[in-house]
């Protein structure tokens, strides 16, 4: 059957399911006022996969009227333990439907079904990690003298509007409704136009659960128009966006001279990952791919520029070289391969013209550097050596399997180079010796480091960006901050009672 509002897929896996396909306003699926839509294409084949309704302004009008009125309501009053319990019920939801979601994901984005399933468990993980601290974040009392009652509490914002990307679809979308929910805001999301397959999904198992009318809405649409109407929206009161450095910034700018919204951003990153001689060779080879391979390499914190020390340097670029070529690319659902597709022909044209360019700035070009068959977005895993600072191969987010590798002698050296960027998103170490981990994590200006791993991300552990990498941090306790506004209560006592 299919109906406007929703398609019946078959996946390849055989399996098929309900797809929602209009805009979820008020907990209902509708269509756009204009009534228009836009394709969702399956980035392995290039073919359709559905249409979904497309949001203009006034449908974020409608979706912001929801979710104001929610928010004004026992949501934000009630008692929080009904917030947590609502959170628990969604990821309970959301485990048993993880093989349908883990498909979705890897059918939309063409990410492997491992790495989609890695994602999902996440995102299950961190729901109820928001779940349970949404009775937890206590206020505080201050003593300033007998004669008053100060009471330090902590408030939700109001409507949050949060834009996310197409990289990691649920979990970002996991990320932004986590924390807002747990401390009381209501929600208009805007997925990613290439990928709004898994939140539709799920904002029908966030009504199942219980999620109250308004107070989630989820609108499908592009940034210039859907976009953009939640950045200047006057009534929405927080902006949270993952993407670009490019649109953060222009995100920025609408919110400061919309309304001074509150602003998160988590954006772009080149992230340098540094290869000591004293590392352990071949659990590092497996860090450095991790690192720049894992997801296609379309991850905001990929270890992009890989720096590598010069006493083990040819033993690690041979071992390196020879992984590399062994990795299988192609259909994300063949449980084979490490490495789907990329997300759109446009990343893909992306990803190819740095190849070109890699090659006229005079870096030499390892492994891959072209195209994987001849249908669907795949691309070989890349890497260039003698890279150097100034290439645009070296500065640029590719956001793609392509990895740059530079040469270095010194810790302060690797340092002076990791450094030397205007992104500050993650970093890498790989050493077997304390002092030079220690040494080099507290220099590096990033805000996450891995030591002897990589692209290892755990619920609990808050992550985000220093310089132009971004604002806030998501996950962990942090990521409550983004989402509350402090309110004192200062009350005179009339101490006459005495
Ligand atoms: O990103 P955009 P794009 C980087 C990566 C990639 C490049 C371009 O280098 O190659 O960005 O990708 C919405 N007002 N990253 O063009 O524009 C858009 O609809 C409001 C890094 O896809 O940042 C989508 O929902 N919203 C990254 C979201 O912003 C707007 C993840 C991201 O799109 C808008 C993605 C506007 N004017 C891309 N314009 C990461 N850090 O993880 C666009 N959008």
């Amino acid at each position: 059957s299919s109906s406007k509002l929703s398609k019946t897929i078959t996946l390849p896996t055989g399996e098929t399911y309900e797809q929602p396909t209009g805009l979820f306003i008020n907990n209902e699926f509708v269509s756009g006022k204009q009534g228009k839509t836009f394709g969702v294409i399956n980035p392995s084949t290039e073919e359709e996969i559905c249409e979904v309704a497309e949001a203009m302004p006034e449908d974020v009008d409608s979706a912001v009227d929801a979710a104001e009125k929610a928010f004004n309501s026992d949501w934000s009053f009630g008692d929080p333990a009904n917030r947590g319990k609502v959170l628990y019920n969604l990821a309970d939801l959301m485990e048993a439907h993880k093989k349908t979601l883990t498909s979705i994901e890897s059918l939309d984005n063409g990410k492997t079904l491992a790495n989609a399933a890695g994602d999902v468990g996440l995102v299950i993980n961190y729901l109820r990690f928001c779940a349970g601290y949404a009775d937890k974040l206590d206020g505080e009392v201050v003593d300033t003298g007998s004669g008053y009652l100060n009471l330090v509490k902590r408030e939700p914002l109001g409507v949050c509007g949060q834009i996310i990307p197409w990289n990691f679809p649920l979990l970002m979308w996991s990320w932004k409704i986590g924390p807002a929910l747990a401390t009381g805001n209501t929600v208009v999301l805007k997925p990613a136009e290439a990928t709004p397959l898994s939140a539709l999904y799920s904002a029908k198992l966030a009504k199942e659960a219980g999620v109250p009318a308004g107070v989630l809405n989820i609108v499908s649409g592009f940034g210039k128009t859907t976009g953009e109407a939640i950045a200047t929206h006057p009534r929405i009161r927080k902006v949270a966006f993952t993407g670009s450095t490019r649109t953060g910034k222009h995100i920025m700018t609408a919110a400061a001279q919309s309304n001074i919204k509150k602003v998160t951003l988590e954006l772009g990153g080149k992230s340098a990952n540094i290869v000591f001689n004293d590392c352990n060779v071949d659990k590092t080879i497996q860090n450095i791919i991790t690192g720049i391979f894992f997801n296609s390499g379309e991850v905001c914190c990929a270890g992009s520029r890989i720096f590598i020390q010069s006493g083990i340097y040819d033993t690690i670029i041979e071992k390196l070289k020879t992984a590399v070529q062994a990795i299988k690319v192609g259909n994300p659902f063949d449980p084979a391969v490490f490495q789907g597709a990329q997300t759109s022909q446009m990343q893909l044209d992306k990803i190819l013209g740095y190849v070109e360019k890699g090659k006229e700035e005079g870096a030499h070009l390892l492994t891959g550097g072209e195209r994987e068959g001849n249908k669907g977005y795949f691309i070989k895993p890349t890497l260039f050596t003698e890279a150097k600072p100034g290439m645009a191969i070296y500065e640029e987010e590719i956001f793609g399997p392509f990895g740059v590798i530079t040469k270095f002698d010194t810790p302060d050296e690797a340092l002076t180079l990791a450094n030397n960027s205007e992104y500050g998103l993650a970093a890498g170490i790989h050493t077997e010796n304390l002092n030079t981990a220690k040494y080099v994590s507290d220099r590096l200006r990033a805000g996450t480091v891995w030591i002897n791993t990589y692209n290892d991300f755990h619920y609990a552990v808050p992550f985000g960006g220093y310089k132009q990498s971004g604002i806030g941090r998501e996950m962990g306790k942090s990521s409550f901050d983004n989402y509350t506004q402090v309110k004192a209560i200062r009350t005179k006592i009339d101490e006459t009672v005495g």
